[in-house]
């Protein structure tokens, strides 16, 4: 591939912009992986790519600031170890660059009490944490729409839960766009089709979610071989015993089909050849053969994701380009921003 600059100096070729964040208030699962950040890697070649940590996004809800901390560091060599190349993609903290907190005041003030009220994610999240319902969650998607609209990207990779927040960030920017005239591109929602959708191995209706506080549902990034294995072994599966146990019927045979859709994305193999394999066989062999195949995906990230933690000089160099490289284009958004409402440049 040519160098950045080069390929920013070509003035015919103008890539399409892709942004999308994930909150550091969990472990990063393997749903986490393979139903979005394996899919970015992907994305590379063709698109100029911003990928950041949410950390102040995670403030809505209360983090023990240690782990908070972790986390965040932890996300940023993940993201590296998943494959997304520092040197092709803009990986940076999202506090790392004021800018966002800046426009997303901005923008608080451009986003209707009606709006914020009929968002979804905000019902649920006051209904569950119902002692800690602040401004913050509230507000969260007027943060969000600055997130996005300070790298004005022609889309914006999310799972379905996060829809309705991009929506309401185009309606932000159609507005704000009335008013001053053409500031922000109006970004489109990416929701990939047929991208996995990985479930609890426990709960297997329930998506696989990294704040799930019990655990053996899910697979870390982190977790070792053992836990991983040990996990597998007590998925929850059905009663059938039949020559064919194995075979893809989601709506039937949910637990089964969750193994089979993780089996096929660590090993590239179809549902019809995964049924031929275990024809004959019973769960227990279907489950460590999951085990297995997921351990052998999550081991060169979880090695590297380690050996990338302890060299702290280059995570540090890692969050500090990033953050330069993102502050340099949602800067340029956010004066014009201040220039359009009426502040006063600073002297
Ligand atoms: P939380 O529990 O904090 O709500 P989460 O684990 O549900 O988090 P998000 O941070 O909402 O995950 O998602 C980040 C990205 O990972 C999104 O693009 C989302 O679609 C994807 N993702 C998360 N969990 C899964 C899953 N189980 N299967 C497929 N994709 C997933
Ligand atoms: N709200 C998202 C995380 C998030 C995000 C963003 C995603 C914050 N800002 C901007 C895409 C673009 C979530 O909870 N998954």
């Amino acid at each position: 591939m040519r160098p950045a600059v080069e390929r920013a100096n070509n003035m015919d070729e103008k890539r399409k912009v892709m942004l999308s964040g994930i909150q550091p208030s969990g472990d990063l699962t393997l749903g986490s992986y393979l139903g979005a950040i394996k899919t970015w890697a992907e994305r590379a070649e063709q698109f100029d790519c911003y990928y950041f940590m949410a950390d102040l996004h995670s403030l809505t809800s209360r983090q023990v600031p240690a782990d908070l901390r972790r986390r965040t560091l932890e996300q940023m060599a993940q993201y590296v170890a998943c494959g997304l190349d520092p040197d092709k993609n803009t990986l940076f903290i999202q506090s790392h660059v004021p800018a966002h907190a800046e426009l997303g005041w901005i923008l608080n003030c451009y986003t209707m009490f009606g709006e914020l009220s009929r968002m979804t994610q905000f019902k649920e999240k006051s209904a569950k944490n119902a002692d800690n319902v602040n401004g913050g969650l509230f507000t969260y998607p007027a943060l969000m729409a600055a997130d996005i609209l300070l790298y004005q990207p022609d889309y914006v990779p999310v799972g379905g839960d996060q829809k309705q927040h991009v929506e309401l960030t185009r309606d932000v920017a159609h507005r704000f766009n009335g008013i001053y005239g053409d500031v922000f591109k109006i970004p489109e929602p990416y929701i990939p089709k047929v991208g996995a959708r990985v479930m609890d191995l426990l709960e297997p209706t329930k998506k696989m979610s990294k704040s799930d506080k019990t655990g053996n549902g899910r697979v870390c990034l982190m977790d070792d071989p053992a836990d991983i294995m040990r996990k597998f072994k007590r998925a929850v599966t059905d009663s059938d015993t039949g020559e064919n146990c194995v075979r893809y019927d989601p709506e039937n045979k949910p637990g089964v089909a969750n193994l089979m859709q993780i089996y096929a994305s660590c090993t590239g193999r179809d549902y019809d050849q995964i049924t031929a394999e275990f024809a004959g066989h019973g769960y227990g062999d279907f489950k460590a053969a999951v085990g297995e195949a997921v351990v052998e995906t999550l081991r060169p990230i979880r090695e590297e994701s380690q050996r990338l933690i302890k060299d702290k000089a280059y995570l540090e160099d890692l969050c500090r380009t990033g953050a330069e490289k993102a502050s340099y284009v949602a800067n340029k958004t956010l004066r014009k921003v201040r220039k359009k409402v009426g502040l006063v440049a600073m002297p």
